[in-house]
């Protein structure tokens, strides 16, 4: 275990470093609430949030100013303070695409209450696990989203998890509290979080059974925004359109929403990413940036072609949170019209981008390079030797914006962290002369679903709840759309009766996972082929499948 100071339930930054970064202007004392109430001041009537009108569920049109979402969230913090949510306190906030998931979170940053950032796809599996595992007091939710009820939801993991006192929905509430009956006193919250607190916990892609938690500071994550608007050169001028679910550190800061919010530009919300809702709400809000995960970029890249909307005020798409293949990539900027950036980030820090000014076969087969001169990179060997330049290595990484270790979890940090502090991210590398990396492969169990993660343990262990199922080994499969898709073996237990793949799907379903977790593929085998050492071999069953998926045309 390194010799850190824990604080706030996480390893900190050892002093020395927090020096470091204050010492370079990484660090400027900043907290997220009083970012917004600058921003405020010095343009209150200028807009900072469009959340646009969506005819099937008869909504208007709505633009907050930075003066109404200051105010609101001020209020709203107020309000959360008389129920009792308090400093320090966790809320699980699970909120699709809205405005007011921008007035809850800033109403929890001026607090220094955290939320926990759930993604719209979680179920009861993952809340449950959230909400305990935090003992968090509060959860909010809208009533109803792609057809999912929340709050039923809601009640079930209330009854079981005590430490929830509250529950508040955006919409109708059923019989939880309306987020718009929290009263909105008048008296602002004083007494905030200091710059170096926590800001909130965001969730990691994870390669074991749970997600584990990653606890983010107001200091070192506004640095990663001022870094990343300098990067992609976000300014006050710029529209961001945040497609991707606005929880995920991706469209959150990269820069995101969040990003322009800082840079004081428009934020720009879609409820759906797919061509036919998001390129209206770009011609008519002058969108002049976002980000999408690869397949997204396929689909947009495709339909660009015959769209009759009209997509010029696009000046950089940002695509990242899986690799995004060469070719791919060639097509962004004929069909688009735009710059494409690459980005190679992860909730727990690091985020590398290619730069604007790039020479383009950079741009295209390279994932960038990081934000900061303070983000240290080693690439090294399986024994934690450097591996020179050009050479192909596990990456690990410190710096002003990456994390020390997970939240209440000092084992599992014992081996994701080096003693002296380098995260290991599990992600295979090389890097170029330039400084820019390029994503290879990976060494963590997990899944990368089109840039949705899938934690193979977790999975494993909910097929192995089946009372049929002897033993359950989780791969990834080449998928031409998704870049992988999940594929689980299985082995029955001796004398069951035979169970259908079908069955294995829907089993796990209904334990309540998001559904992007549901194996795609299951297959039946008598035994697992294993490695030298008798640990399965997920290397020949990731073999397997591809040379079958081959055969199979
Ligand atoms: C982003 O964050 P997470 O936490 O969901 O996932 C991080 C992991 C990385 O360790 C890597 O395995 C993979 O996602 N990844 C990429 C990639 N971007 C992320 N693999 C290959 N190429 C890329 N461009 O996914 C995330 C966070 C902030 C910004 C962008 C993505």
């Amino acid at each position: 275990m390194s010799a850190q100071p824990i604080t706030h339930d996480a390893p900190a930054y050892p002093a020395e470093y927090a020096e470091r970064y204050r010492a370079a202007g990484h660090w400027r004392g900043e907290t997220f609430g009083g970012m917004l109430r600058e921003r405020a001041l010095a343009h209150p009537d200028r807009v900072a949030i469009v959340d646009p009108a969506d005819e099937a569920r008869g909504k208007e049109r709505r633009a907050w100013t930075y003066g109404e979402l200051d105010e609101r969230a001020d209020r709203l913090a107020a309000g959360f303070l008389a129920k009792g949510i308090g400093k320090g306190d966790r809320v699980v906030l699970q909120l699709p695409n809205v405005a007011e998931f921008f007035e809850v979170v800033f109403a929890l940053f001026r607090i220094g209450a955290l939320p926990v950032f759930a993604l719209p796809a979680h179920r009861e599996s993952e809340i449950r696990h959230f909400c305990a595992f935090t003992e968090a007091v509060a959860y909010v939710i809208p009533d109803t989203e792609a057809g999912f009820d929340h709050r039923e939801l809601a009640s079930k993991v209330r009854a079981e998890v005590t430490t929830l006192r509250h529950v508040f929905v955006v919409g109708d509430p059923g019989e939880h509290t309306a987020l718009t009956d929290v009263p909105r006193e008048p008296v602002p919250a004083e007494d905030g979080p200091r710059p170096e607190d926590l800001a909130f916990l965001q969730l990691s892609g994870g390669s074991t059974g749970v997600p584990k938690l990653i606890p983010r500071t107001h200091d070192d994550y506004i640095y990663s925004l001022r870094g990343s608007n300098e990067i992609c050169a976000v300014d006050e001028h710029s529209v961001y359109l945040c497609a991707l679910p606005a929880a995920h550190n991706f469209p959150l800061s990269s820069p995101g929403t969040l990003g322009a919010l800082y840079a004081g530009a428009r934020v720009v919300l879609t409820r759906s990413p797919s061509p036919d809702v998001a390129f209206p709400v770009i011609e008519r809000e002058g969108v002049t940036l976002t980000g999408l995960v690869p397949p997204l970029a396929l689909v947009w890249t495709e339909a660009a072609a015959t769209t009759r909307y009209d997509l010029s005020s696009l000046q950089v798409l940002l695509v990242g949170g899986a690799k995004f293949s060469e070719e791919a990539a060639r097509r962004v900027t004929p069909a688009l019209g735009c710059t494409l950036q690459q980005v190679f980030g992860m909730a727990e820090g690091l985020v590398n981008y290619t730069r604007l000014d790039d020479p383009f076969e950079t741009i295209v087969t390279t994932q960038g390079r990081p934000i900061s001169p303070d983000d240290e990179i080693r690439v090294v060997d399986d024994q934690d030797n450097d591996l020179p330049v050009g050479e192909t290595g596990h990456l690990l990484t410190r710096g002003p914006y990456t994390i020390r270790g997970y939240w209440r979890a000092p084992e599992h940090n014992a081996t994701a962290f080096t003693e002296d502090g380098f995260y290991r991210t599990g992600d295979i590398v090389r890097r170029t002369e330039t400084g820019h990396l390029v994503v290879e492969g990976r060494a963590k169990d997990q899944i990368n679903r089109g840039g949705e993660k899938v934690a193979a343990e977790e999975i494993e262990n909910h097929i192995l709840a089946h009372p049929a199922v002897h033993d359950a080994a989780v791969v990834s499969m080449p998928d031409a759309y998704l870049g992988e898709r999940t594929c689980a073996y299985v082995v029955l237990r001796a004398g069951a009766a035979p169970v259908k793949s079908l069955a294995i799907k829907k089993f796990v379903r209904e334990r309540g996972l998001a559904a992007y977790k549901v194996p795609d593929r299951v297959e039946f085998v008598e035994e697992f082929p294993q490695t030298g050492i008798g640990k399965v071999s997920k290397k020949d069953l990731r073999a397997a499948i591809t040379a079958s998926l081959a055969a199979a045309g």
